[in-house]
C-alpha cells in the first residue's frame, strides 16, 4: 500500500492587482495564501507520508518578479527530500517554459519533465512509472497525450498533463484531448491540472482535476485543496479531496423578492453571510453579496448603493469571528411595478423608458456602447482581463447588462425626485 498527492494550478505568488482598491481588504492575508496553502500541501505529503507528490502544471504564475518565489519553492521542495519524498511536476500554460526567464535548480528529489517530448520516470521501490509532458510555450493546441506511451501491464501507470481535456467553460483549449484518447492508453490515474474546479472526470480509469490549490478571486470559490490517492495490489482504492487553503472565497445570492423594508434585506444578507461563513472550516472567509429579487425597498437602495454596501460590510463585521470580509456588494434588485404599465405612459419618463429598453435590445445601440467603452480596456485590472476565466468587458452581456445597471439607476432617481417634490 502506498498514497500520493496530487495538486496542480498553484499559481504562486500570482499577483492580486488592484486588491488595495478594495476598502479594508486583507492583503497581506490574500497575497500570502498561495505561499501558505503550498506550505500546507507540503505539510500534508509529509503527515500522510505520501510516496510522491505531483504537480500538473501553473506551479507559477508566470515569470517570478524576483528570486524569491523560487527560493520559495525551493525550500519547500528540500522539507520534501527531507522526507524523502519525490517530486513530479509538468509545466503548465502559465509557466511554460518560454514564460519563465529565471530559474533555479531544484533539490534533486525534485524531476521537471521535458517540454519537447513525452518522459517517463520509474519509482522503483512501488513499481510505479509516471509519464508527463510540459508546455514550451503558452499555448499548446495539439493533444500532447496522444504520444504518451502505452502502459505495458506489470507496473502501476500515472499521466501527469495540463489539460483542458474535451473543453470546460471558462478556461482555453490547451493541450485538447479526451477521455477516450486518456482511457486508450491503460494507466491507472490521469493526474490532471489546468481546470481550478475540482472535478473527478472518470474513475475507470480515474481521471482527477484537483482544481487550485488556494482560490484567489471571488470566481474561484469554496474548498480548494489537492487530492490524496491510496494505491493497494496495483489498484486505486481511494480517492480523497484534501483542503489545504488559507482563506476562501463565495458568493452569496440573497433574494429579497418581497421584502418591504431594507432592514428585511439588511437581515437576509445576514443570514446569507452567516451561513457562508459556518461553511468556510474556521477559515478566513472573502464574500461576494448579490442582492437581487423585487423589492418595495428597491428605489432605496439603488439610489445609494455605496450606503447599503457599508451597512452590508457593518454587518459582516459582527458575523462569527469576525474573519468576513466583503469584497463587493451587487445590488440588482428591482422595482415590484411592471416596466410595460410605466413605458406605455404619455410623459417624459415613459419616453425615457421606451429609449433605454429599446436600446437593451438594439444591437446598433449596443455596438455604439462597445465602441465607446474601446478605452475602458486599458485602465481595467489585468485580473479581470488575463487569465482562463476572464471577464470580457465588450461580451455582449456585459453590455447589455450594463444598459439594465443605467436604467435601474435612473429609475431610481426620478422616483426619489417625485416623491421629495
Ligand atoms: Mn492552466
Amino acid at each position: 500500500m502506498f498514497r500520493f498527492l496530487h495538486a496542480a494550478d498553484v499559481h504562486l505568488d500570482s499577483p492580486l492587482v488592484g486588491l488595495d482598491r478594495y476598502e479594508s481588504a486583507p492583503v497581506e492575508t490574500v497575497r500570502g495564501a498561495t505561499r501558505r496553502a503550498f506550505e500546507n500541501l507540503v505539510g500534508l505529503a509529509i503527515d500522510e507520508e505520501v510516496a510522491f507528490v505531483l504537480l500538473a502544471g501553473d506551479l507559477y504564475d508566470g515569470d517570478w518578479k524576483d528570486y524569491r518565489t523560487g527560493l520559495f519553492f525551493v525550500d519547500q521542495m528540500a522539507r520534501l527530500r527531507e522526507a524523502q519524498i519525490p517530486v513530479f511536476v509538468v509545466a503548465g500554460n502559465h509557466d511554460a517554459a518560454s514564460n519563465i526567464t529565471k530559474y533555479l535548480r531544484p533539490p534533486d528529489n525534485v524531476h521537471l519533465f521535458s517540454s519537447k517530448r513525452p518522459e517517463t520516470r520509474i519509482v522503483e521501490a512501488l513499481n510505479v512509472a509516471v509519464h508527463g509532458q510540459g508546455y514550451a510555450n503558452r499555448e499548446i493546441t495539439a493533444d500532447l497525450a496522444a504520444a504518451y506511451p502505452a502502459a505495458d501491464g506489470t507496473l502501476f501507470h500515472v499521466g501527469l498533463l495540463h489539460t483542458s481535456l474535451d473543453g470546460r467553460p471558462g478556461h482555453a483549449p490547451y493541450a485538447p484531448t479526451s477521455s477516450q484518447v486518456l482511457a486508450q492508453k491503460g494507466y491507472h490515474y490521469w493526474a490532471l491540472g489546468h481546470i481550478h474546479k475540482r472535478e473527478v472526470v472518470s474513475q475507470v480509469p480515474w481521471i482527477v482535476f484537483p482544481g487550485n490549490l488556494q482560490g484567489r478571486h471571488a470566481r474561484e470559490t469554496g474548498p480548494k485543496g489537492c487530492t490524496l490517492v491510496t494505491v493497494e495490489n496495483g489498484a486505486v482504492k481511494q480517492v480523497e479531496e484534501r483542503p489545504v487553503d488559507v482563506l476562501r472565497w463565495a458568493v452569496s445570492r440573497v433574494d429579497a423578492d418581497g421584502a418591504s423594508s431594507t432592514d428585511d434585506v439588511l437581515d437576509a444578507v445576514g443570514r446569507a453571510i452567516t451561513s457562508e461563513a459556518d461553511r468556510s472550516d474556521g477559515r478566513p472567509l472573502a464574500v461576494r453579496v448579490e442582492v437581487y429579487g423585487r423589492a418595495a425597498c428597491h428605489e432605496e437602495i439603488a439610489s445609494d448603493p455605496d450606503r447599503w454596501m457599508q451597512e452590508v460590510r457593518a454587518l459582516a463585521a459582527g458575523v462569527g469571528s469576525g474573519d468576513v470580509w466583503i469584497e463587493k456588494v451587487r445590488f440588482a434588485t428591482e422595482r415590484p411595478v411592471d416596466l410595460p404599465q410605466l413605458a406605455a405612459r404619455d410623459d417624459a419618463i415613459g419616453s425615457l423608458i421606451r429609449d433605454i429598453e429599446s436600446a437593451a435590445a438594439d444591437p446598433a445601440e449596443i455596438e455604439a456602447l462597445r465602441a465607446a467603452l474601446a478605452d475602458v480596456r486599458g485602465v481595467l485590472p489585468r485580473e479581470l482581463l488575463d487569465g482562463d476565466d476572464a471577464v470580457d468587458p465588450h461580451a455582449p452581456e456585459t453590455l447589455a447588462r450594463m444598459v439594465v445597471d443605467a436604467r435601474e439607476l435612473l429609475l431610481a432617481r426620478i422616483a426619489r425626485q417625485r416623491s421629495a417634490s
